[in-house]
């Protein structure tokens, strides 16, 4: 950790395909299969979830156990199809709900870049679906806070199927009452103006620099702030979460799960996730020349 980690020699064809051939075809089809990905940006990160089980390389389970109103176990994330799955559902022997979350906490950090996900969201209510950044200092608490050192959660998106409620939301200076700091942006024209592509997925973008935040949806400007401006390394995460009981946050996912007698299933595929940042200045200058030269670098 503590910088960016380049690709395996195996990825090296991803590597070509997308640093290479993504500025070429710029120039004719805005790219737009790439979301928003700035100009001059190059791939530092992916995975495609290609194969069939999570590549542990990438992705480590999180907080396995108990947590919130569920009971997170590996057995809900799964990867067939070039997707990744989290799911939420009902273990009937042991009682209780079980989803998932993975994150990069253990084998990707970054500062700064252009984070995406393609995503195909939940269909039910009762839990929530996540893209986020976050801090290994988040649980530190200042005053004043320092989001600066001590990074923040960047929920690149936040969706629950209950009211259609889309969001970006910051969180920074721990999440201790009386220091917890919180701004959020829920999107008004969601779903209306966002319609999924054939396969029923959306891309979120976030780009992250040393000036603010910037949210995309679909290629689309959803969020832009300059709050809780983290300059420090952060990890990913992908993830489902079901509401405490009894808590704030079960009116907020939309209720109680009741699926026990129903055998439902619900959670969201993920296509693939990948980092970008900015092309070094230098090889810039050289223009696609250079980065065949950062390519047999990195190869070597
Ligand atoms: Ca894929």
């Amino acid at each position: 950790m503590g910088s960016a980690r380049y690709f395996y020699p195996h990825r090296r064809e991803h590597t070509v395909r997308y640093t290479v051939l993504c500025p070429l075809i710029t120039l004719a089809f805005a790219c737009t299969a790439f979301g928003a990905v700035p100009e001059d940006y190059v791939l530092v990160w992916e995975d495609d979830f290609e194969g069939d089980s999570l590549d542990e390389d990438n992705w480590r389970h999180r907080y396995t156990g108990e947590r919130r109103g569920a009971y997170n176990t590996s057995d809900a994330v799964s990867v067939s199809d070039g997707r990744l799955s989290i799911k939420t559902s009902y273990n009937a022997s042991e009682d209780r709900y079980e989803t998932g979350m993975i994150g990069t906490q253990d084998t990707f950090q970054q500062t700064y870049g252009y984070f995406e996900a393609r995503i195909k969201l939940q269909q039910e209510g009762g839990h929530w679906s996540a893209f986020w950044l976050q801090s290994p200092n988040i649980h530190n608490e200042s005053d004043p806070p320092d989001p600066a050192n001590n990074g923040a959660e960047i929920d690149v998106m936040e969706y629950r199927q209950y009211h259609d409620a889309m969001q970006h939301a910051l969180h920074w200076n721990s999440y201790e009452d009386g220091y917890h700091k919180h701004i959020d942006e829920e999107l008004s024209n969601w779903p209306n103006d966002f319609s999924p592509d054939d396969d029923g997925f959306h891309t979120f973008g976030l780009h992250w620099t040393e000036h603010g935040y910037t949210f995309y949806i679909d290629g689309v400007e959803t969020w832009q702030t300059t709050e809780a401006l983290s300059h420090r390394d952060q990890y990913m995460i992908l993830s489902t979460e079901v509401p405490t009981p009894g808590t704030g946050e079960v009116g907020w996912a939309g209720g109680n799960l009741d699926w026990a007698d129903e055998g439902h299933e619900d959670g969201i595929y993920v296509d693939y996730v990948r980092v970008y940042v900015p092309e070094p200045a230098t090889l810039a200058a050289l223009g696609i020349g250079g980065l065949g030269v950062l390519l047999r670098r990195r190869r070597s």
